[in-house]
């Protein structure tokens, strides 16, 4: 793999609208970011946000479309392919969804998976390196990032164990094998390390409520330090 051009990490930034914030929620299958998200979303509402949670892919009816063709894709994909029309699902998510809402002031948009999986989906697991992956987000609309990631990581044990409780038929990722997931975990270690400012890692292997006593920490940080615009 490439070495890693860091002058691309500058390019990223959150998006600037006064008294909204944009997160984001990471991790492998099984990690807990829709149960989680729920319980964000709540107790955000409760402080007089407008939450919206949207996922990727997805979100728009275009992201929907891909999102059917490449998690049923029976066909293997190039990696830079994947990565591609991720990236398309992102951008039209960007356009059509995230900046026109977070024009109106007091809104939190909350993202099931985000630039992050590509790092470690397509930019580790598959192999195309980071580098490729940070290339095509550099400009805009796709260099907007989160203000706060949460990467709920856990092992490969416990995400294999929640797989099988589940028991749901598996998709074009979810059907790779063990090494496949080890390489996601690296995936998402190196992203954390490369994004220390916006990336939090939290351990999601406890149990439910204490998971999400430390994402609550770290959303009320972000958010509720920085007081939200007072109403006019
Ligand atoms: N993908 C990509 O390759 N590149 C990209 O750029 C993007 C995506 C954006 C979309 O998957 C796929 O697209 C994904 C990566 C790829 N592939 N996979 N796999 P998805 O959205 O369909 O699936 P997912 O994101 O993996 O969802 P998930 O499996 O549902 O994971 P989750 O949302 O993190 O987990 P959950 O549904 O909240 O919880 C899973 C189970 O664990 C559930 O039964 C819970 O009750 C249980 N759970 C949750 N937390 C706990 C705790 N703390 N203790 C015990 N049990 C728990």
């Amino acid at each position: 793999m490439a070495q890693l051009n860091h002058n691309l990490l500058s390019n990223f930034r959150p998006p600037g609208f006064p008294g909204s914030y944009f997160l984001s929620f990471e991790g492998i299958e099984g990690a807990g970011k829709s149960t989680q998200i729920i319980k964000v979303k709540e107790h955000l509402e409760t402080q007089g946000f407008r939450v919206l949670v949207l996922r990727e892919p997805g979100g728009t009816s275009f992201g929907e479309k891909l999102r059917s063709a490449i998690l049923n894709t029976t066909t293997k994909l190039h990696p830079l392919a994947e990565a591609h029309l991720f990236a398309s699902s992102r951008a039209q998510l960007l356009t059509e969804v995230v900046m026109p809402e977070l024009n109106t002031p007091g809104t939190v948009i909350i993202c099931d998976r985000y630039i992050d999986s590509s790092m470690a989906y397509q930019g580790i697991a598959r192999d195309l390196g980071i580098g490729p992956i940070l290339e095509i987000h550099q400009n805009f609309p796709l260099n907007l990032v989160p203000h706060l990631t949460l990467y709920l990581r856990i092992d490969l044990e416990t995400s294999m164990k929640r797989q099988k409780l589940r028991n749901a038929p598996k998709d074009y990722f979810e059907a790779q094998g063990e090494s496949f997931y080890q390489d996601l975990i690296k995936g998402y270690d190196r992203a954390a390390e490369l994004f220390p400012e916006r990336i939090r890692t939290i351990d999601a292997s406890a149990d439910f409520d204490k998971v999400n006593h430390l994402v609550i920490k770290e959303v009320d940080r972000l958010i509720l330090q920085e007081k939200p615009l007072e109403d006019a």
